[in-house]
């Protein structure tokens, strides 16, 4: 079949995959990634943001040009509203086109989505088995007949059959993940190849903790719903396979891993990084828990080359960490792995939460008298998002924070706790000089750090920061990459919205020769699934 999909721009590793599999079974696949500006809650506020992004008419049209069959999406919460406004237009476009969803939000809210009459199907959980079995179907029977199959064909792949649901649980999920393919990244360099100087990967999948505010407990909960394990790791040996294969066919200069919670187990952290040192030997990053890390495993990272470390640690009121996020690792043993890994000679990105249900304005001074104490080279703050099914959108309707009407808008994907929500509020100005004063803790010498975070306190001063607060922001973490060469992921980043933005102008204003001539390309050279 003739399938394109879609990547919002992250370089989406589930899309990767699916590519990869996807040809594996003959489908003549592509991709359309979106290099438009990140819709993220932070980039909500840059003022280029819609100049460097296409238009949802003008993404249409290029995917409408590369003349697909079916259109696959994959879905965070943050991205559903615009994906749904481009699907509209895709139907509009040409009403036969199939369209599918995956990703988290579709696995957690299959029925919501479907509830749009232009979604045809979603796939529930890791789609390597049920995709391909749902394309062989496709090109079988046809679209409705596959939508009247029986509950117990295709696993995983639900749809809309005569105004009711047809649910089919979780997709067959592969158990052995030395069994999956390795990613494709060829489309993903060739449309913006700054992406190809970081080679990014899992070593597992899932999570094992159940943090109240993050999905990949809620994907724990749904795993175990259907009597699977949703961690799993790969063998050290199938990960050196993949990076032995990357090394010589990309040439990346960095890697990083993507997993929720890197080195779980300890046997395998040893044998990864003896063979990483003498294998692969570039530079890397990963983020992790800080309760799977001691100090001896942090010495084997640093001397296998991980130069960037990322911590989830969210809030230093042990009370809100225990009973409002559900963590349980202890201050004290934060702070002595943030300062080991300092003294390693890693960078330390540490990830703090604000705006959490019941958070006081003695909370958050905790937290920058932390930062004092450790000074970790950079914290990111983010604004409490509620995902979808996370038992903090409960804790927050207990605390009056929200009202039980947010369910609702939460699974549309319509509220975003961004800066400029706080702002509508009346908040924010007390949480838009934290970006400020985050810096202050963490960069500057702590005898000048507290009288520089008391002064953006005073009325005019923080009027005008709260003014400048995301443009700092920007400008804080430009100054970090660039000045510091561990932070490779962020310059990354930063590299890559040039090319995206060159990418963005050049399509925004010319028609869609060149997805045409890819059609044609392709219709020579590969046979139809
Ligand atoms: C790696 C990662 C990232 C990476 C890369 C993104 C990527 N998608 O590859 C980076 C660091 C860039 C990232 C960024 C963000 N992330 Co993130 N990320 C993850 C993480 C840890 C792992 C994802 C992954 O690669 N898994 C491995 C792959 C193979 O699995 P997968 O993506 O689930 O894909 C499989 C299935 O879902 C399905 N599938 C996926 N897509 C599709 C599409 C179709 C058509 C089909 C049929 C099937 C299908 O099949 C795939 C193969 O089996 C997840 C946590 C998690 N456990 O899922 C969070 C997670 C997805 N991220 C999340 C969030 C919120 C973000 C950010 C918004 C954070 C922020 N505030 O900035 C940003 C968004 C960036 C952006 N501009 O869009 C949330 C999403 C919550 C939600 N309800 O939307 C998660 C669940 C973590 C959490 N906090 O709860 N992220
Ligand atoms: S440890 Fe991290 S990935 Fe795991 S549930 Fe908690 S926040 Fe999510």
């Amino acid at each position: 079949m003739r399938l394109v999909l879609h990547d919002s721009g992250v370089g989406t590793l589930g899309i990767q995959y699916l590519l990869a599999i996807a040809k594996a079974h003959g489908h003549d696949a592509r991709l359309f990634f979106d290099n438009s500006f990140s819709k993220d809650y932070l980039a909500q506020d840059f003022f280029l943001t819609n100049f460097l992004s296409l238009t949802p008419q003008q993404a249409c049209d290029r995917i409408t040009a590369l003349e697909p069959e079916v259109v696959g999406f994959s879905m965070y919460s943050y991205l559903y509203k615009g994906h749904m406004k481009l699907i509209r237009l895709l139907k509009r476009a040409n009403p036969e086109l199939v369209i599918i969803c995956g990703g988290t939000h579709p696995s957690l809210l299959p029925e919501v989505v479907l509830r749009n009459e232009e979604v045809d199907f979603v796939i529930v959980g890791e789609a390597e088995l049920s995709f391909p079995a749902f394309l062989e179907a496709l090109a079988n029977s046809g679209t409705s007949q596959v939508k009247a199959l029986p509950r117990e064909a295709l696993p995983g792949v639900w749809n809309m059959h005569e105004g009711a649901v047809v649910e089919r649980g979780l997709s067959p999920i592969v158990r052995d993940l030395d069994q999956v393919v390795f990613p494709e990244k060829e489309a993903h360099y060739e449309a913006n190849p700054a992406l190809s100087s970081i080679y990014t990967l899992v070593t597992s999948r899932g999570c094992f903790n159940a943090c109240t505010y993050c999905n990949s407990s809620s994907l724990n909960v749904l795993y175990r719903s259907h009597h699977e394990r949703y961690y799993r790791a790969r063998s050290v040996d199938n990960v050196m396979a993949e990076l032995r294969m990357a090394t010589t066919k990309y040439h990346p200069r960095y890697i990083e891993f993507f997993d929720d919670a890197f080195g779980a187990k300890r046997s395998w952290l040893r044998e990864f990084c003896t063979r990483y040192k003498e294998e692969i030997g570039l530079p890397y990053d990963v983020q992790t828990i800080p309760t799977v890390l001691d100090e001896e495993s942090l010495e084997w990272l640093a001397d296998s080359g991980c130069v960037d470390l990322e911590v989830g640690f969210q809030a230093a009121n042990p009370q809100v960490r225990a009973n409002v996020l559900n963590r349980h690792e202890t201050n004290e043993e934060v702070k002595s792995l943030v300062l080991r890994a300092i003294e390693l000679g890693m960078f330390v990105e540490l990830d703090l939460i604000v705006n959490l249900p019941g958070e006081t304005r003695e909370h958050i001074e905790e937290s920058l008298e932390f930062i004092r104490e450790t000074r970790p080279q950079l914290v990111s703050v983010g604004f409490l998002q509620y995902f979808p099914k996370t038992p903090i959108i409960d804790i927050a309707i207990r605390e009056g924070v929200i009202s039980p009407a947010h369910i609702r808008k939460i699974e549309q994907g319509e509220f975003m706790n961004s800066m400029r929500l706080l702002s509508q509020s009346g908040l924010g100005t007390r949480y838009r000089i934290i970006p400020f004063q985050m810096f202050f803790a963490s960069r500057m010498p702590r005898w000048i750090s507290r009288p520089l975070i008391r002064l953006v306190e005073k009325p005019l001063i923080r009027n005008v920061c709260s003014f400048c607060a995301s443009a700092f922001l920007y400008a804080s973490r430009l100054l970090i990459s660039f000045t510091d060469k561990r932070d490779f992921y962020l310059r990354g980043q930063i590299i890559r919205s040039f090319y995206a933005a060159k990418w963005v102008l050049a399509r925004k204003f010319s028609g869609t020769s060149r997805e045409r001539a890819l059609v044609a390309q392709s219709s020579r050279q590969t046979p139809q699934g």
